[in-house]
């Protein structure tokens, strides 16, 4: 089959051409992606108890990107439900849950099954 060949320089044209076009969308995504604090390279890891009924402790700042784990040392389940924000729906006796704070504000949690155990997450 016949195939019209271009000449190399046009050729090389198109590709820097499709790269110029290409390098803002990627500089797009990687800028919404990405936290801010993972750019900086500080996301953190913060770990929030669950025992006696409790959360420990019962109010936590983190930075947008940072990583909570809610860790549920009691003999049975809770959530960490924040309607409209986050639900981790039941955590088991012994089980965990994480969360990536995305969003900043100030966010009060419970435990939808111990409507007594609330909590509260601050995002910066
Ligand atoms: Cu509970």
């Amino acid at each position: 089959m016949a195939s019209i060949r271009l000449p190399a320089a046009r050729r090389d044209g198109r590709q820097k051409r499709r790269r110029l076009v290409l390098a803002p969308f990627v500089a797009l995504t990687l800028f919404f992606v990405l936290p801010g604090s993972i750019l900086a390279g500080k996301a953190a890891r913060h770990t929030v108890r669950i025992r006696g009924v409790k959360f420990e402790p019962d109010t936590i700042e983190v930075n947008r990107g940072d990583t909570i784990v809610w860790v549920n040392q009691d003999p049975y389940p809770h959530t960490v439900t924040a309607p409209g924000v986050f639900d981790s729906h039941s955590i088991p006796a012994g089980g965990k849950w994480q969360y990536v704070a995305r969003k900043a504000g100030d966010f009060s949690y419970v435990c939808t099954l111990h409507p007594n155990m609330k909590g509260m997450l601050g995002v910066k």
